[in-house]
């Protein structure tokens, strides 16, 4: 399949889609929109696939959404269009998506980073809610998720003043899970998917799922959803390989995959 804005390819079980919008910085239109949904919604039906890293340029992840196709519209063509609402199925993805960031991941680039599950930066990295300076504010999230990620007075911080944080402080914040050299993200990043994919695919669905339910719920109710997940891995023929190959000092070889 061949997009405009985006390339895609596998390297293995790890499904790799690259932002390819140089000349804007990767900011995200429409088209991206429907290519990045449609290139996930690939993944996701493709069984050879078990862990995706989405990742952009070494300049820029995403500059934001694409400030030109925005400026024109008014409220109700964004109501109307109820715009931008097609990044929610980047949450109805149930393999795992690593987001590899270097350099600008702003506004809607941020936001899309939050997206993923987990994110892996280099040390260029520069994360930022600038919306504030457009006179607008968040819309795909950013106002909700980092505040999740960093806590209030971080996140009040990045959106009131829209400045940018960079790796070191994203890591030490929490938005990051780790910092790389930038010559060595895409390999760390891949490296990381392809381990992830060796593993019992439901295993790592349901782990995925049980993880996200925590943000959606009380601890209660989470730990009550982690319980019922981890009594049904029982039903999983790659428990019975997993458990039998500790017992038996062997790597596994999880079928289910
Ligand atoms: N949209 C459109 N074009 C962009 C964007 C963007 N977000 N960012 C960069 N570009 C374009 C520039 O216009 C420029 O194009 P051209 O060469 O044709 O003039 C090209 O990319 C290169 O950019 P610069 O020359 O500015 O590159 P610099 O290295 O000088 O600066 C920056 C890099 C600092 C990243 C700068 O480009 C910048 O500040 N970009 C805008 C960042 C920003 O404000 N992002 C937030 C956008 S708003 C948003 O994301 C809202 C999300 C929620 C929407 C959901 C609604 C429901």
């Amino acid at each position: 399949m061949a997009y405009e804005t985006i390339l895609v390819e596998t390297r293995g079980r790890v499904g790799l889609l690259t932002l390819n919008r140089p000349k804007a910085l990767n900011a995200l239109n429409s088209t991206v929109l429907r290519e990045v949904v449609e290139a996930l919604q690939a993944f996701e039906a493709d069984a050879a696939v078990g862990a995706i890293v989405v990742t952009g340029s070494e300049k820029a992840f995403a500059a934001g959404a694409d400030i030109r196709e925005m400026q024109p519209k008014s409220y109700i063509d964004m109501y109307m269009e109820d715009f931008f609402s097609g990044w929610d199925a980047l949450g109805r993805v149930r393999k795992p998506i690593i987001a590899a960031v270097s350099g600008y991941a702003l506004g809607g680039g941020c936001e899309l980073a939050m997206m993923c599950d987990f994110i892996i930066a280099s040390d260029t990295a520069k994360f930022g809610q600038p919306e504030i300076t457009l006179g607008v504010m968040p819309g795909m999230g950013g106002s909700q998720r980092l505040t999740h990620f960093v806590g209030k007075s971080k996140a009040m911080d990045m959106c009131l003043t829209g400045r940018m944080m960079d790796a070191a402080e994203a890591e030490r914040s929490g938005l990051v899970s780790r910092v790389v050299p930038a010559a060595d993200l895409l390999d760390e990043a891949l490296k990381a998917a392809a381990k992830i994919a060796a593993f019992s695919l439901p295993a790592v669905m349901m782990t995925k799922e049980a993880v996200n339910r925590s943000y959606e719920t009380t601890l209660t109710e989470g730990l009550r959803f982690e319980r019922r997940v981890f009594h049904a891995m029982f039903a999983l023929e790659d428990q019975k390989e997993g458990m039998a190959a500790f017992v038996d000092k062997r790597s596994p070889n999880f079928r289910n995959r």
